[in-house]
C-alpha cells in the first residue's frame, strides 16, 4: 500500500487519523479528501449501523476517486462514529453529526444533547464513544487476504455530564468526561492514545504491518 485517501470531510477525524498513520504506516502517502482536485462527493449515510455507514462512505468515495483517473491500488479509508448515551437509548449514536439537523455545528449538537438529559431527569449517564473504520481499495478489489472491504472497530467509555470543560478535541468532547477531567482537556497526543479512533486505527495498523 502506498497511496491512501481519508475519506472524510471533517477537518477534526481527518487530522486525527494522519497524525497516526504518519507515525505508524511511514511508507504511506495519506491524503485527504481536501488534497484533491474536483468538488468533494456527497455520500448519503443511509445505514443504521457505524460499520454501514463506514462501508459506505468507503465504497462511495472509491468509486468516484475511479472516476477521477484514481490508481487501482489507492486504498480509501472512512470513518463513521458518534457518541451513544445510556440514558438515551444509545442516542445520537449514528445520528451524532447531525443530532440537532442538517448542518448543525457542534454547538448545536451539543445543546440538543443537554435538552436530551435535561428532559429524561438526568444530569449525567454512562455513554460510549464509537469509531469503524472502513478500508476499501479503489478498484474495489481485496484488501487483506479476500475481504472486499476491511472494518476495524474502537470503543472509549466515558461519563456525559451536562457540565462541559475544555476546549480541545471536537464534537461532544466538553461533556464526555473521564474521572475529573473531559475529553476536550486532553492533550491531542493522549487522546489519540486512548481514543476510540486511536484503538480502531491501532488495530488498523497492526493488520497492516501483518500485510495487505
Ligand atoms: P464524515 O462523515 O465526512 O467523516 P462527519 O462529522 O459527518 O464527517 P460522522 O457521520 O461519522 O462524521 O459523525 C461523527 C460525529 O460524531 C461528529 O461530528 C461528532 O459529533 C461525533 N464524534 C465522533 N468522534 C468524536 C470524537 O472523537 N470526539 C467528539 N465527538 C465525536
Amino acid at each position: 500500500m502506498t497511496r491512501l485517501v481519508v475519506a472524510s470531510g471533517n477537518a477534526h477525524k481527518v487530522a486525527e487519523l494522519r497524525f497516526t498513520l504518519a507515525d505508524g504506516a511511514p511508507g504511506v502517502d495519506v491524503l485527504g479528501l481536501c488534497d484533491l482536485p474536483g468538488p468533494m462527493p456527497t455520500i448519503e449515510e443511509t445505514a443504521s449501523t457505524f460499520a454501514g455507514n463506514a462501508r459506505l462512505k468507503a465504497e462511495g468515495v472509491a468509486a468516484w476517486l475511479r472516476g477521477q483517473g484514481e490508481p487501482p491500488d489507492t486504498v480509501v479509508l472512512a470513518d463513521d462514529s458518534g457518541l451513544c448515551v445510556d440514558a438515551l437509548g444509545g442516542a445520537p449514536g449514528v445520528h451524532s453529526a447531525r443530532f440537532a439537523g442538517e448542518d448543525a455545528s457542534d454547538a448545536d449538537n451539543n445543546r440538543r444533547l443537554m435538552a436530551e438529559l435535561e428532559r429524561h431527569g438526568v444530569h449525567e449517564s454512562p455513554g460510549h464513544y464509537v469509531c469503524v473504520l472502513a478500508l476499501v481499495r479503489v478498484d474495489g478489489g481485496p484488501v487483506f487476504g479476500n475481504q472486499a472491504a476491511a472494518l476495524f472497530e474502537g470503543r472509549w467509555d466515558v461519563m456525559v455530564r451536562r457540565i462541559a470543560r475544555g476546549d480541545g478535541g471536537f464534537g461532544y468532547d466538553p461533556h464526555a468526561w473521564l474521572d475529573d477531567r473531559t475529553v476536550a482537556e486532553l492533550s491531542p497526543a493522549d487522546k489519540r492514545s486512548r481514543s476510540h479512533r486511536g484503538r480502531a486505527l491501532r488495530g488498523l495498523l497492526e493488520r497492516m504491518r501483518d500485510g495487505m
